[in-house]
């Protein structure tokens, strides 16, 4: 017994295991309380092993996004370290359409700042202004969050392995120009039904959004990969996520980048 085939698990296991919870909408329980020996890098290969399936239906890569960069993430999830995982053209929600209740399990919303990338970006070693010189627009969006285990509750491991809750995603209607905008003092206000939820800036997001953008460059730098322009890469809720119940209604409202407001199917 080793640590990668511990009780059967391997990185291909665990991949598939999330993937039909996915398709099948069936949450499940904490693969790591299953599988202590699910380590961080294997984490990482189920989910390029999970990325590799859905490219092989189809799907493309439309960019990147961050989880768990703020504090109020963190404290609701438990977990006090970030990490990236894959976004892909199934995943692209447009504006105005209500979100796809018959693909997702238990749908949170959380607001985000987001960049388009001009120029690739590979870490290792890359800065925050770097990280920034790279990204040429900026926009708001709101990330419906989705995890594939019962009441949310995982690991940073499990989180990672299961693409850190992809469901959809929606971006903004501004676009601005990176220099354009003090991203620190963005502010994002997220309300339900009319209701203020909570309120934060983009220093929520590890001090300033580039260094979210920062960590991703050198996270799957340390894997190879380099991130390409034209990519979106959400840096991670700015507030702790808000259930999205069927009729209500989300609103993310920025101070310069809009408003996006998404319906609950
Ligand atoms: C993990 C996904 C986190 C974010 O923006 O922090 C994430 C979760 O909270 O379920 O997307
Ligand atoms: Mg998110």
């Amino acid at each position: 017994m080793t640590d990668t085939t511990y009780d059967g698990w391997t990185a291909a296991r665990v991949a598939a295991s999330l993937l039909t919870s996915e398709r099948t909408r069936t949450a499940r329980t904490s693969i790591q309380a299953e599988w202590p020996g699910l380590t961080l890098d294997i984490a990482y290969a189920a989910q390029d092993i999970a990325l590799a399936d859905r490219r092989s239906r189809g799907e493309t890569i439309t960019g990147i996004k961050l989880g768990l960069t703020s504090r109020a993430k963190q404290k609701q999830m438990g977990v006090d370290e970030p990490s990236v995982a894959w976004l892909t053209d199934a995943m692209a929600l447009p504006a105005g359409l209500p979100i796809l209740r018959d693909r997702l399990i238990h749908p949170r919303a959380e607001p985000e700042i987001a960049f388009i990338l001009g120029r690739p970006l590979t870490g290792p070693g890359v800065t925050a202004a770097q990280a920034l010189s790279a990204a040429e627009y900026v926009t708001g969006a709101i990330e419906i969050i989705d995890s594939r285990y019962s009441g949310f509750k995982f690991t940073l491991a499990d989180a990672v392995a299961d693409n850190n809750s992809s469901g959809v995603y929606i971006t903004g209607p501004v676009l601005r120009r990176v220099d354009e905008v003090d991203l620190s003092l963005e502010a994002c206000l997220l309300e339900v039904d009319g209701d203020i939820h909570d309120t934060a800036t983009g220093s929520a997001v590890l001090g300033h959004p580039a260094e979210a953008l920062a960590f991703a460059a050198n996270t799957f730098g340390a894997r190879g990969i380099t991130l390409e322009a034209g990519w979106v890469v959400l840096t991670g809720g700015m507030t702790d996520a808000v259930a999205v119940d069927p009729g209500s209604r989300v609103g993310a409202h920025f101070t310069s980048l809009g408003s996006i407001t998404v319906a609950g199917g």
